[in-house]
């Protein structure tokens, strides 16, 4: 009990760290105190990152698969209309990859942490991945962030793959900021005792598919659900074990994950949890 409400003590006091130095974010307030405003001081940023996944990956394809997209057919797939990682983000034309975001792969979570502290997460949002590696904002633009005044960090998260990291971003103050992870492996940044953060593929860096709890690791845990869904046999669905992302549990996945546990590949995002 102690120990948790301890972690909440750390969380308020990095949060208000990060505040106080960003000071981006200014509150207008009514004479009876009510909040009537918010503004980010007028300074956003363009992201423009580019990630591939390895479960999107297609032999000999230099785009990724969306196949989730086009399931059934060009308007009616297997991705959900809002974002599976509880931002409440609605995109109602994902079926359609002539819609405004193109050919989508699947969701992300993008992440904008203090690089002087990764523990802070500064800014997040749910965002589309399209199979050329380009995340867009459901309106098909590249995603805006408030500007920061201090260096920051790039996160992508996504269901089913580990977590990768960029390396310091000096400036995220104004105009667009561009990241590509996929042209090297020194494009995620890890310590000396982490594993690999990405897998190379066709001459690309792709994260590693088989996290499928999301819990930053691939573990047995990981394993233990892949084989389930194997053996009950699904299909037709959008489920976290279906790590090639094409609507079916077969063996490819089972390949893949069992790989995957044997590399023991986990995130440098270990390294940067509240204790
Ligand atoms: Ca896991
Ligand atoms: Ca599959």
């Amino acid at each position: 009990m102690t120990a948790h409400f301890f972690k909440i003590i750390v969380l308020a006091v990095l949060t208000a760290i990060s505040h106080g130095a960003f000071a981006q974010i200014k509150f207008t307030y009514d004479n009876a105190g009510n909040r009537i405003k918010r503004e980010y001081n007028g300074a956003l940023v363009q992201l423009n990152v580019k990630v591939f996944l390895k479960g999107g990956y297609r032999t000999g394809q230099a785009n990724m698969g969306n196949n989730l997209q086009t399931y059934f057919s060009a308007n009616s797939g297997l991705l959900p209309v809002t974002d599976p990682y509880g931002g409440g983000v609605v995109y109602n034309t994902i079926g359609n990859p002539a819609g405004v975001a193109g050919a989508v792969v699947d969701w992300v979570k993008v992440e904008i942490r203090d690089a002087s502290n990764p523990v802070v997460v500064v800014q997040s949002k749910s965002l589309l991945l399209k199979t050329n590696g380009d995340v867009v904002d459901t309106d098909g633009t590249l995603p805006e962030f408030v500007a920061q005044n201090g260096a920051v960090a790039i996160a992508i998260m996504h269901r089913n793959h580990v977590a990768i990291m960029s390396n310091a971003v000096a400036a995220f103050n104004s105009g667009t900021v561009s990241y590509d992870f996929t042209t090297a492996l020194n494009k995620a940044s890890q310590k000396p005792n982490d594993a690999p953060q990405m897998a190379s593929l066709n001459g690309k860096w792709h994260m590693w598919s088989g996290d499928v709890n999301a819990d930053l690791a691939v573990d047995g845990l990981d394993v233990n659900k892949a084989s389930n869904d194997f053996n009950a046999g699904l299909f037709d669905l959008y489920f976290n074990t279906d790590v090639n992302l094409d609507g079916v549990m077969d063996g490819t996945d089972m390949s893949a994950m069992t790989n995957a546990f044997i590399g023991g590949y986990f995130s440098t995002l270990l390294n940067y949890m509240i204790q």
